[in-house]
Formats: C-alpha cells, sequence, structure tokens
C-alpha cells in the first residue's frame, strides 16, 4: 500500500484514530485528523499531534477535507454513512476502517472473533490458550488496544489475537483471518443499523475474505450464523454439530472437541469457572480457533481452568446478608440481559434501564416472567421499559443507580440475587459502562454514601 506523500485523512480522534495518524504520519503521508468534537475536549492530544506535523480539525468535519483526500481513514464509532464521508465516497475517495489499514502491514497469523455478546471474554480466553501453549500474542481491536499500534511496536509476537466489532468489520477490504468465529448474532446497535439484517451481514464480513486454508467456528446454535456461514469456502468447524463432524459438542456436563491438529479431547464443565450455555460457547470458540492455530490440548485446559471470568459481566461483588449481588453493567442489549438471567436458577431483583439503542425490550418479556421477582427501572429508557415489562414482575421507577441499590436492598429476602443488567447504553448518566459498573459495585460494597 503506497502512503508515502498521499494526503490521508483520518476521521475520529479517539486510539483508533490516534494510532492511525501517527503510523500515516511516520510514513510519509500527509495527514489531517478531523473531529466534531472541540478543542477544549481534545487540547492535549490535538497540540501532541500538531507538534508531530499532523495538521488537526477540531468542532466540525471540513467537507473540502474530504473531498480533497487520496484516502479516508474512518475510526470505528464514527458512522461511515455520514454525509461528508459518504459524498467523498461517491465521488471517488477510498474509505477503508482503522482494521483494514493495519491488516496490509501484518505478515503474523490472526485469529479473530467476533459477536454480539462475550467477544472479549471469548477473546480473553483465546489469548491465554495461546500463552499458556508457549506462544507470544498480541490480543487487540475492540476489546482496547487498537490493531495499528501493534505494527510499529519493538516485539513481534507468533499470533495477533483480535476481537472486531461490526463497526470494525463494516469498513474490510481485503481482512481475512486465519481462523475466526462469530460467536453469536442477536439484536444490537440498531440505532446505527437500518435492520437486524444488515446488522448481521456485517458481523458476517469476518468471514468473507477466508479461503479454504483458513478456519471459520460456526455455531449451529444460533440462526443467525447457521445462515451466514452457507456460503464459505472456508474449513468450517462447528459448534454443535453433529458428532462426526469436527467442532465441538456443548453436553450438560463437558465440552467435547474434534479437530484435525489436535484430534479428540474433552474440558469438563467442573473445570470452568464461568458459568452459562453462553460462556461454554465461548470457550468452544476460542478453543476451536486456538486447536487450529497450533494451540496445545494442555494449553487450552489450563487457559479455561485459570480463567475467573472479567469485571462487569455477570460479576460477583458481595453477598448481604444472604443476598448476593452481581454487576453485569457490560449488558448494554436485550440479549446479554437474557443470558444473565438464564445463569441462574435462584429469584432475581432485576435492575435495568439506561439510554435505549432503539431496542425493543419486549424480548425480555419471556425471560423476566421465568426469572424475574422484581424489577427496578431507571434512566432515559425507565418509562418505555416499565410500558414493555410492566405487567409480569412488580416494577418500580427511580431516579438514581444509588436508590436502585438502596431499594434492591429493600426489596430482597435472603436467598435472593440482585442483578444489574441494564439492557441499556450507560451514556444517560455515565461515561461508560464500566464507569456504570464502577459505581454500582461502590455502592454495593458501601464506599459511596447511601
Ligand atoms: N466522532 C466524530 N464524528 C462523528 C462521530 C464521532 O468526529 O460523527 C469522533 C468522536 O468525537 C470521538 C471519535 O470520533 O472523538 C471516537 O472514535 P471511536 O468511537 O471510534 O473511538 P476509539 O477510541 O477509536 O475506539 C474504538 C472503539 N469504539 C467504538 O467502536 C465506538 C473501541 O471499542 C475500541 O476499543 C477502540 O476503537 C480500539 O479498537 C469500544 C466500543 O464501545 C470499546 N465498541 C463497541 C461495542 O463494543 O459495543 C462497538
Amino acid at each position: 500500500m503506497e502512503i508515502k506523500g498521499k494526503k490521508i485523512l483520518v476521521i475520529g480522534l479517539g486510539k483508533s484514530g490516534e494510532g492511525c495518524a501517527r503510523f500515516l504520519n511516520k510514513r510519509g503521508a500527509k495527514v489531517t485528523i478531523t473531529d466534531n468534537r472541540t478543542t477544549d475536549d481534545l487540547n492535549e492530544i490535538s497540540e501532541t499531534l500538531r507538534s508531530e506535523g499532523i495538521n488537526v480539525e477540531l468542532g466540525e468535519h471540513r467537507l473540502e477535507s474530504f473531498y480533497g483526500s487520496d484516502l479516508m481513514v474512518i475510526s470505528p464509532g464514527v458512522p461511515h454513512k455520514l454525509q461528508p464521508v459518504k459524498l467523498a465516497f461517491e465521488s471517488g475517495v477510498p474509505l477503508i476502517g482503522e482494521i483494514e489499514l493495519a491488516f496490509q502491514f501484518i505478515k503474523e497469523p490472526i485469529a479473530a472473533i467476533t459477536g454480539t455478546n462475550g467477544k472479549t471474554t471469548a477473546v480473553t480466553i483465546l489469548g491465554e490458550m495461546f500463552r499458556e501453549s508457549g506462544k507470544k500474542v498480541f490480543v487487540g481491536g475492540n476489546i482496547g488496544t487498537p490493531l495499528i499500534n501493534y505494527i510499529d511496536m519493538d516485539e513481534k509476537v507468533d499470533v495477533v489475537v483480535l476481537e472486531l466489532s461490526s463497526f470494525q468489520l463494516d469498513t474490510i477490504k481485503n481482512f481475512r483471518a486465519n481462523a475466526s468465529a462469530i460467536i453469536n448474532i442477536t439484536d444490537d446497535h440498531l440505532d446505527r443499523y437500518d435492520d437486524f439484517q444488515a446488522y448481521a451481514r456485517s458481523k458476517g464480513r469476518i468471514y468473507e475474505n477466508q479461503t479454504s486454508d483458513d478456519v471459520s467456528v460456526v455455531n449451529l446454535d444460533d440462526s443467525g450464523i447457521t445462515k451466514l456461514s452457507k456460503v464459505l469456502k472456508s474449513r468450517k468447524y462447528y459448534i454443535n454439530g453433529d458428532e462426526n463432524e469436527f467442532g465441538a459438542q456443548i453436553n450438560e456436563d463437558s465440552i467435547k472437541f474434534n479437530t484435525i491438529e489436535t484430534g479428540v479431547f474433552e474440558i469438563k464443565c467442573k473445570d470452568i469457572n464461568i458459568f452459562g450455555k453462553h460462556n461454554y460457547e465461548n470457550i468452544a470458540s476460542a478453543a476451536l480457533i486456538s486447536a487450529s492455530m497450533g494451540a496445545t490440548v494442555d494449553g487450552i485446559k489450563k487457559a479455561v481452568m485459570n480463567f475467573k471470568g472479567l469485571p462487569h459481566r455477570i460479576e460477583f461483588v458481595k453477598d448481604i446478608k444472604g443476598v448476593k449481588y452481581f454487576n453485569d453493567s457490560k449488558a448494554t442489549n436485550t440479549d446479554a440481559v437474557i443470558r444473565a438471567l438464564e445463569s441462574f436458577t435462584t429469584p432475581v431483583i432485576l435492575i435495568l434501564g439506561g439510554r435505549s439503542k432503539n431496542s425493543d425490550f419486549r424480548i425480555l418479556r419471556d425471560s423476566i416472567e421465568k426469572h424475574a421477582k422484581k424489577v427496578i427501572v431507571l434512566g432515559e429508557a425507565k418509562d418505555e421499559i416499565k410500558r414493555a415489562i410492566g405487567d409480569l414482575a412488580e416494577t418500580t421507577g427511580v431516579e438514581t443507580l444509588e436508590k436502585a441499590v438502596v431499594m434492591s436492598g429493600r426489596m430482597a429476602v435472603p436467598g435472593d440475587i440482585v442483578l444489574f443488567s441494564p439492557a441499556c447504553a450507560s451514556f444517560d448518566m455515565f461515561n461508560s459502562y464500566i464507569h456504570r459498573g464502577e459505581e454500582f459495585t461502590k455502592l454495593v460494597t458501601g464506599s459511596l454514601k447511601r
């Protein structure tokens, strides 16, 4: 890819944009980075980038910068249907995302995972499976460190492990992983996609450029993935396919594997420290990918046994007088809440709400009826949620997370579970799901005054 002397516009000054701008600048491109936030927010970083010779445009997107460039590199958080991007693209300016740009410069084998829920968990375990097998890994992408940052790192690895979002997959061209998996596809981000089909197609792009040399893991329990996998040219490892097929079978007490590279092996459920069917699917996907790329059975098993789960994902916080509190702030869509509710066999007091992502909260009805004894709603979406599910369980609206925690404590009796699993984005009241989860944990553990 020719970069030197090219006028390249980087759109969005977050982590990906910053990484791309630096990477391109270092290789002799004339780089402009544009962000619609103001100087106040981005003062420090914009000054640093300017001092390195990068042109920084803040506060608005100037159309002439888009038309005048040889290439646009867009950050995942910027919708690629944004008017100036669309207009410049239609006039012939090529558009790629950070993942595609980075891919052009990566020689190491790539393992990639996407999905609606659980992909960070799956990718974390995948990285550990390689490490426990003695391989050096870079774990990046949507999980936090942009892939572009890897290229100029001094230490090279044996395998690049990537978590990819639909936003990142929207702007790939030739990106190809040696092994990939979609762990599940359910409603999400419908504030950015026309409909569920468009969102699912975007996830499906992870398989798009794979060849017969590559492996695609296909979860046959998910009809959306099964549909997408029909046209694949790659070798397929199935989750819950026929017993004589290569892949993984998830049973009551174990996951049984059979791969060309490892032969048959088994992981016992008693050795797994994260619960719920979705987590078994995460483990199965990670094990099949890593097995196909040289991880050992011992390494795979060790990684699973040592993995204790990630923060903000059905995370146990505290037992207060027999009531167990769980922080599931990462549950920003309805499917994640259903998965969380289904992980419990005891009655649940469910705290829901935040900013809706155009979700249909009626999807929660069956699970709430089965698992929730009481519901507390908060945030911008509280009335909408109450209308959707309020007839199924006693549903109380509150103004703050603090009030929700206090109220859950009053409602609960020993043996109950209090589950904070919002089904919404956090941005109406918090900076991020992490901020929201940390506040919940502080409230429960008493480090915030009630
Ligand atoms: N912006 C504009 N114009 C617009 C919209 C946004 O200029 O019209 C600017 C914003 O002002 C902001 C920048 O674009 O300054 C944000 O870009 P970004 O959101 O892409 O931020 P990054 O820091 O580059 O983070 C991205 C991913 N963010 C999103 O996809 C929203 C991070 O995933 C990822 O970790 C990071 O790249 C490194 O790869 C986060 C995420 O929320 C965790 N992902 C979503 C999810 O998991 O559901 C998809």
